[in-house]
């Protein structure tokens, strides 16, 4: 087993359901990752020494979920220079724009890349993760190029949206 290259945290177990697209993603590329729950505000210890360590223990970029009052993308962003990419759960109360904002809305010099919403943010912070590493490893470029052009052609053998 490859040592993990990307750290894919999340506040909850509760997000899991959620983040495991991003899992299911890095899977699809063969990036190594590591998945725990930290919370922010549940384990904050918790959160300062992961957050703290991850560039030592040779992570390169991290991947946080949150919902609600999303802190853990921010907060990690603040104990560490790696690139942190933030994915904003879908709360059921507020579907999603209360994590949107916790997580998007940082002050300038500690900078979260915040993707969308629920799935489709799981996804592409996997992709962009992976984006990020393929600048130094050429088997994750190629495998990256490869899994975009297998989507493109996906979408070009199948032109009939009711076929
Ligand atoms: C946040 O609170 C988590 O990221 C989760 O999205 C939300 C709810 O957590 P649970 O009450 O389901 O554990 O910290």
């Amino acid at each position: 087993m490859d040592a993990p290259l990307v750290g894919l945290i999340m506040g909850s177990r509760s997000d899991w359901e959620t983040m495991r697209h991003a899992a299911e993603t890095l899977d699809a590329l063969a990036v190594p990752y590591e998945k725990r729950v930290v919370s922010a505000h549940r384990t904050p210890d918790l959160l300062f020494e992961y957050a703290g360590g991850a560039e030592a223990r040779g992570l390169q970029v991290l991947i946080a979920g949150a919902g609600g009052a999303a802190h853990l993308p921010g907060m990690a962003a603040a104990k560490t220079a790696l690139p942190v990419l933030g994915v904003p759960v879908e709360s059921k109360t507020l579907k999603g724009m209360d994590s949107l904002l916790s997580i998007v809305q940082m002050p300038a010099g500690i900078p979260v890349g915040t993707l969308a919403i629920g799935r489709a943010g799981a996804v592409n912070a996997a992709l962009l993760a992976t984006a990020i590493l393929a600048r130094s490893d050429a088997g994750i470029r190629e495998r990256l190029a490869a899994f975009r052009a297998a989507q493109t052609q996906s979408v070009l053998d199948a032109p009939d949206p009711a076929a």
